[in-house]
């Protein structure tokens, strides 16, 4: 199955709106397996980060993403990478679709609340950055035939 990283970010974090985020989310039917809340340091979020290094707006969202604790979540299911971003729409808040977290909470570019990654591989990465293998959980729910026709 596949995973996915997902990071309330500091704006979710001051707003309140984690719950919010974590329930659209999780009400797709993918599965969190995994969940805390952590203060990147300026390490982590450059690894996090470090394609979009050098970038105008790296600097800033270095200083953003390190400024109040974050909640990391990694969720499972079919398609768990396209299905996280479609939930949240596209990068700049403003221009995300109603109906998204980012179109329905957000106007921004630089204040869009969460992240997602952006493929299976980079997923896997991201993942090892925030959580040990032994923080990841492998449990079934009796309701996954009802979500994955493949689960049952
Ligand atoms: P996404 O988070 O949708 O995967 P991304 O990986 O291209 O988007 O960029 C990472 C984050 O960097 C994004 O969530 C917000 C910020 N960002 C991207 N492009 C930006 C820009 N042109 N101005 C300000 N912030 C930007
Ligand atoms: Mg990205």
């Amino acid at each position: 199955m596949e995973r996915t990283l997902v990071l309330i970010k500091p704006d979710g974090i001051q707003r309140g709106l984690t719950g919010e985020i974590i329930s659209r989310l999780e009400r797709t039917g993918l599965k969190i397996i995994a969940m805390k809340m952590i203060q990147m340091d300026e390490s982590l979020a450059k690894r996090h980060y470090s394609i979009h290094q050098g970038k105008p707006f790296f600097v800033g969202l270095i200083k953003y993403i390190t400024s109040c604790p974050i909640v990391a979540v990694v969720l499972e299911g079919r398609k768990a990478v396209e299905v996280a971003r479609k939930v949240m729409g596209s990068t700049d808040s403003a221009a995300a679709p109603a109906g998204t977290i980012r179109g329905d909470l957000g106007i921004d570019m630089g204040r869009n609340l969460v992240h997602g990654s952006d493929a299976p591989a980079s997923a896997e990465k991201e993942i090892g950055l925030f959580f040990n293998p032994g923080e990841l959980y492998n449990y079934s729910r009796d309701i996954d035939k009802w979500i994955t026709e493949s689960a049952g």
